[in-house]
């Protein structure tokens, strides 16, 4: 039973690996992920200079998931870029994910220039979902911002891209950002994001949860599963067949593997759980996903992927 996957005309041995943000952010944290049996890795968001980020408690656990208001705490462009491009002298034929994530137009275009004007050759997954910058909103909800930070970046970025979306919750909003994105050679889009700036409060201290934003933070895990799912399947019914579809929100087990991938995923990311439990998660999702796929009679992804039944 193989657990491979390809993305354009790149394979993957196993079709699960981290969601950018959770435990990616050192080269310590990199190395074990290359160690583990996730089929790949997306380094955690970076901007053009290292950040510290938001202020702490920036992040909780809750009973169905967490809430975070991380604020972009990372390393700069510059270190996770020569650490994949390291990487890639050391393992070549793999790709991997580097994740930028820029607070204006230009630090996201010079950053590209600088991945362009390198010897990487992986992918790149352009962030446009932080929900947590403060007075930074989210450009995924913002569709002629997004159209012009891709008509800006394919007049000279030509290795492969995706994007990483913000979940959306309206069919319009499906057909809108669809239409936008299928007028660029995109490589992936990358759904979901954390459901961003929800709020959690704790009654018995009669205080929020979190101290960045007044406790305004992005909901990630359990919770957001339905929505993941939905905004998987959304896009996957509008795009075109070219780009492919990574799916990530609400992964605790091999049959949420099986739920995003059944509604159009190609590549899975596990961002919450895997913060709990570390790379040997990895381990146990490919092994509950085979033994649903042995039951069902399936020897590759392929033979389910998008096949979503619905009623009628
Ligand atoms: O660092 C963060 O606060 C963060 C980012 Br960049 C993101 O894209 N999603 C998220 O939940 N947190």
């Amino acid at each position: 039973t193989s657990l491979a996957t390809s993305i354009g005309g790149r394979t993957f041995d196993n079709c699960m690996m981290n969601a950018a943000g959770i435990r990616c952010q050192s080269k310590k944290d990199l190395d074990a992920l290359i160690a583990s049996n996730a089929g790949a890795y997306v380094t955690k968001s970076a901007t053009p200079e290292k950040r510290a980020g938001n202020p702490s408690p920036r992040m909780q656990t809750l009973p169905h998931g967490s809430i975070n208001s991380m604020g972009l705490p990372n390393n700069g462009l510059e270190y996770y870029l020569d650490y994949v491009i390291d990487d890639q002298h050391n393992r070549p034929g793999t790709t991997n994910f580097l994740s930028v994530a820029g607070t204006s137009l230009e630090d996201n275009l010079a950053m590209l220039h600088e991945i362009q004007d390198s010897e990487y050759d992986g992918f790149v997954e352009l962030n446009l979902s932080c929900p947590n910058v403060p007075g930074k909103p989210q450009v995924g909800y913002d569709f002629d911002r997004v159209n012009t930070v891709l008509d800006q970046v394919f007049k000279f970025y030509t290795k492969p891209l995706g994007v990483k979306l913000p979940p959306y919750f309206d069919l319009v909003h499906f057909d809108q950002i669809a239409e936008i994105l299928n007028q660029y050679p995109l490589t992936f889009v990358n759904s979901i994001n954390s459901i961003g700036n929800a709020l959690v409060v704790d009654p018995q201290t009669e205080r929020v949860a979190i101290r960045p934003k007044g406790g305004f933070g992005g909901i990630g895990g359990a919770s957001v599963k339905p929505t993941a799912l939905a905004n998987v399947r959304g896009l996957a019914l509008r795009l075109k067949p070219e780009i492919a579809i990574v799916g990530t929100g609400g992964i605790l087990n091999g049959v949420d593997v099986f739920e995003h991938i059944l509604c159009g995923a190609s590549m899975v990311q596990i961002g919450t759980q895997f913060g709990y439990e570390g790379t040997k998660i990895f381990d146990r999702l490919a092994s509950e996903l085979r033994e649903i796929m042995n039951q069902k009679g399936y020897t590759n992804i392929n033979q389910f992927r998008g096949k979503l039944k619905t009623f009628d």
